[in-house]
């Protein structure tokens, strides 16, 4: 790519925000705003119909990373009555939950509509013994035997 003008001056670039913007808002860069506006709807309602929602992928019962069969394995260890979403199953949430939250990966946890984290954060507070006191704060019944 020639990026020189007439006598070497440079010459406008890409605008790299939007490309960068473009890069995160997903693996589509052709969506348009309106599609991702409706993606963005249709996490929203998801995310406030479910007290506790996890976007992962897979199905708890297969899950198909590592990263997703941590956090069901530390909610369902807790006892803690959840909705996933699998994201392999609809490429419009995968690319736009991330957007979403701002937060790049793959599996996030929402609870009262609040984004809590990914593995890393949920396995965090799980060893350290917060996550169940949050479910606690949050009015989340944890259903240990
Ligand atoms: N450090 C992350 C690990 C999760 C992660 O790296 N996820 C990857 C692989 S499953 C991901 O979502 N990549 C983007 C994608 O697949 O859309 C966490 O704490 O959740």
């Amino acid at each position: 790519m020639g990026f020189s003008g007439p006598r070497g001056t440079p010459v406008q670039g890409p605008n790299l925000d939007a490309l960068q913007h473009r890069a995160y808002m997903g693996s589509d860069p052709h969506m348009a705003r309106d599609d991702m506006t409706d993606v963005h709807q249709r996490i929203d309602d998801e995310v406030k119909s479910s007290p506790v929602l996890l976007f992962m992928k897979g199905t708890p019962v297969f899950p198909q990373c590592g990263f997703s069969a941590a956090v069901v394995q530390i909610l369902s260890q807790l006892g803690v009555k959840f909705k996933a979403v699998d994201v392999l199953k609809d490429p419009e949430i995968r690319s736009g939950i991330k957007d979403y939250s701002q937060w790049p990966t793959i599996p996030q946890l929402y609870v009262k509509g609040e984004f809590v984290g990914g593995a890393d954060i949920v396995r965090e507070m799980f060893e350290n013994d917060e996550l169940a006191a949050f479910f606690a704060e949050k009015g989340i019944a944890l259903e240990t035997a």
